[in-house]
């Protein structure tokens, strides 16, 4: 399958103040914009032109990097913009959610240190993500354009902490961006659902 620019869920200025529309406009109309342009460039030739966008990150991990990196961003920002929504964030889960976090994460509270610290601690670009990894939840970050679908876990939130995300908004403030995106834009509707299919 090739790959196409979805528009955003909502409006350019609709998660301000935590994330502008101009960040938006960049981040989306150019950003991502250029992973969709390179990947369908480096996809051609490549042998995996019909597989599906999942099973091209898996299987240009290590062995096509200019592929795996644009097919991952790709992947992780398909999913990025949908974990964000106006007046989103906050402790209050779903209640299978707030479950499991309490059961396997030491609860909210823990999470929500554990999180901003992977974004915070990830050195460079990357991401923090919260996946499901046989059955369970973690905290985990990775590097660049990586998904936790290499590392054989399934993530149902992420947080982009490349400084194209934030720099406009927070300046070199990752860890002040990471505390928004938690307590202000995370769509916990969308993480629910993806739980659900990971378990
Ligand atoms: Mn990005």
């Amino acid at each position: 399958m090739s790959f196409a620019l979805e528009d955003l869920p909502y409006a350019y200025d609709a998660l301000a103040p935590y994330m502008s529309a101009e960040t938006l406009e960049y981040h989306h109309d150019k950003h991502h914009q250029a992973y969709v342009t390179n990947g369908n460039k480096l996809l051609e030739g490549s042998g995996l032109e019909g597989k599906s966008l999942e099973e091209i990150v898996k299987e240009s991990y290590g062995t096509n990097a200019g592929l795996f990196n644009n097919a991952g961003q790709h992947l992780n920002h398909l999913h990025f913009w949908k974990w964000m929504k106006p007046n989103g964030g906050g402790s209050s889960l779903p209640g299978v959610l707030a479950k499991k976090v309490d059961e396997e994460l030491g609860g909210f509270d823990k999470f929500r240190a554990d999180f901003i610290n992977a974004g915070v601690t990830q050195f460079g670009s990357g991401w923090a993500w919260l996946a499901v990894k046989d059955g369970k939840l973690v905290v985990m970050k990775t590097p660049n354009g990586e998904n936790p679908i290499v590392h054989g876990a399934t993530p149902i939130l992420g947080c982009d902490v490349w400084e194209h995300s934030y720099y406009i908004d927070y300046r070199n403030a990752r860890p002040k961006y990471l505390e928004a995106f938690v307590d202000n834009l995370i769509n916990w509707e969308y993480v629910e659902e993806l739980y659900s299919k990971a378990v």
